[in-house]
């Protein structure tokens, strides 16, 4: 499944689903991060990278792929990555998560590990993501919707290394963080001055 603005994507999570593009509008730009996830249950989790990604504009592909359960097509996904023109490749899985670690085994491409939340808390997932043996990096980042998001954003980050329109865009998000904490300030402070 190709690029965030396809309709044929997955439903953002939050609002009311956007009436389907017209034709003029279907985003046919080539993928340039490729999302792989161990099984459709974790997509809850991982649309927060896609968010992001939309947020940024960056044209993505997502697809289920589980490295126990299609370990043939796994391997194939990974060692045709960079070939199809992919640039940074997000695995997410959870329990015995070995998804990015097979991506990154297979690739030169930089592999960015989200560990899912799992039965034992993500702590599996974490574990088994992030203790790579030297030689195979995979960038692991938080357990759950928090990783997900910061998948999303370090794979801006990356592709902004050659992209000035993305630099500028990232320094625009951290400027709404920053306002959104002095908000939460304000808040705090007219609380408790109300509670006197
Ligand atoms: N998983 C699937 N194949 C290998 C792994 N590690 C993971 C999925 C999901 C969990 O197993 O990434 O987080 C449970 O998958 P399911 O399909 O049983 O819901």
């Amino acid at each position: 499944m190709s690029n965030g603005h396809d309709p044929r994507s997955v439903p953002p999570s939050r609002s009311a689903p956007a009436a389907a593009p017209s034709a003029s509008e279907v985003d046919i730009r080539p993928p340039v991060v490729g999302i792989v996830m161990g099984s459709d249950s974790d997509l809850p989790v991982v649309r927060r990278c896609l968010d992001v990604l939309e947020q940024f504009d960056i044209p993505y592909e997502i697809e289920v792929l589980s490295a126990h359960r299609t370990p043939e097509r796994a391997h194939a996904y990974s060692s045709t990555a960079r070939m199809r023109g992919l640039k940074i490749i997000i695995a997410a899985a959870g329990g015995a998560a070995h998804l990015a670690g097979v991506m990154a085994s297979l690739t030169t491409l930089p592999v960015i590990g989200i560990p899912m939340p799992s039965v034992l808390s993500g702590a599996d997932s974490l574990y088994s993501t992030v203790q790579m043996p030297a030689g195979i990096p995979v960038a692991t980042v938080a357990i759950g919707e928090a990783g997900a998001t910061n998948a999303g954003l370090l794979a801006a980050e990356i592709l902004a290394l050659a992209d000035d329109d993305l630099v500028h865009k990232l320094l625009v998000y951290r400027a709404e963080l920053r306002q959104k904490v002095a908000e939460k300030n304000e808040k705090l402070r007219a609380s408790l001055s109300d509670a006197k």
